[in-house]
């Protein structure tokens, strides 16, 4: 007998095929992420759930009394809760590694993105602002030969070096839980205590997951840190961020702007002050989002689940629930 799984969120037709060659399954195919209750009744026979950020309670896994692995189409796995899934002897994978290079690129666009104010002039021109030459009034900052500094130096971190490197000839600045010799090797990297990072970066790019030790990590104090022409650019998760702080800290002009894929709360609101700001890009959560990588993620996930299931060790098991 094949293993029951269900897919609660959708996924690439050769994705469903690889499953359906390996499992029962069902699906969820609408457009907004599944309700509560009708994830709830679709779990409670199944072996294997193949999921994107929904938060995977407890509650909820005590719906699923026969719940033997979960696969996420993430690199974050924030949304489980580690340890009822270690209590349950569930299996956690998620999806590192294929969306490295389609998120690095983002966030240099971020970057680009706030310095050059791309998007604000895109609508000066668009609204046909645009009706002398050279105006000093749209000038931006440069992002080439300044200093990056990266605060958690993943593999997503260590993309953007590479490209803020070599690719812009940056200096890079990092900070993460121990230094890593071989990246400040490879990028030229040089390894800094936060405060000093803060103090020195033109660009702060928070890169770190969200764990109980990142919530609320750059908060009043750090912005406080950094120089008032310096930008601030977030795709990790929004609660790694204290958004009051960084709204305070754009408006009274602490830093020079900021560019967020990511916010605490998701979808933004419609009234939220950020929307009204000039000085910042704002992204609907798409980092990862380019239809190749989206494709390997769903497929990497799907393979993670098959393995889980089959009893042999998925490759992307994640580190706090291997044995
Ligand atoms: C996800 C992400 O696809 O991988 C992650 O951790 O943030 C994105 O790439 C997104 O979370 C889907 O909900």
């Amino acid at each position: 007998m094949k293993p029951k799984v269900f897919i609660a969120r959708p996924v690439p037709p050769e994705v469903e095929s690889y499953i359906a060659r390996h499992c029962q399954y069902k699906k969820w195919d609408g457009p907004e992420a599944m309700p509560y209750d009708q994830l709830v009744k679709e779990i409670a026979d199944v072996e294997g759930l193949l999921t994107s950020g929904g938060k995977l309670s407890a509650e909820l896994l005590d719906h699923a009394p026969k719940l033997k692995a979960v696969s996420t189409m993430s690199v974050g796995y924030d949304n489980f809760d580690l340890e009822a899934m270690k209590e349950r002897g569930i299996i956690g994978t998620n999806t590192p590694g294929v969306l490295d290079d389609t998120v690095a690129d983002l966030i240099l666009a971020l970057m680009l993105g706030v310095a050059r104010r791309v998007s604000e002039l895109d609508a000066y021109v668009k609204q046909g602002s645009w009706k002398r030459g050279d105006n000093e009034a749209l000038f931006g900052l440069d992002v080439h030969h300044k200093t990056v500094g990266i605060i958690g130096m993943g593999r997503i971190g260590e993309a953007v070096a590479q490209r803020a490197r070599f690719g812009f000839g940056m200096d890079v600045l990092y900070h993460n839980r121990h230094p890593k010799p071989e990246t400040e090797r490879k990028f030229g990297a040089a390894y800094a205590e936060m405060k000093d990072l803060l103090r020195h970066s033109d660009f702060v790019v928070l890169m770190t997951p969200l764990t109980p030790q990142t919530r609320g990590l750059i908060g009043r104090s750090e912005f406080a840190l950094m120089k008032p022409s310096s930008i601030f650019i977030n795709a990790s998760r929004g609660q790694t961020v204290d958004e009051e702080a960084l709204i305070e800290a754009l408006r009274e002009g602490r830093i020079h702007g900021a560019g967020l894929d990511v916010f605490e709360r998701e979808p933004i609101q419609p009234d939220h002050p950020l929307l009204s700001m000039h000085n910042v890009v704002l992204l609907p959560h798409i980092g990862s989002a380019t239809k190749q990588t989206r494709d390997e993620m769903a497929m990497l996930a799907a393979e993670n689940l098959v393995a889980a299931l089959q009893g042999q060790t998925p490759p992307n098991i994640v580190p706090e629930l291997r044995d």
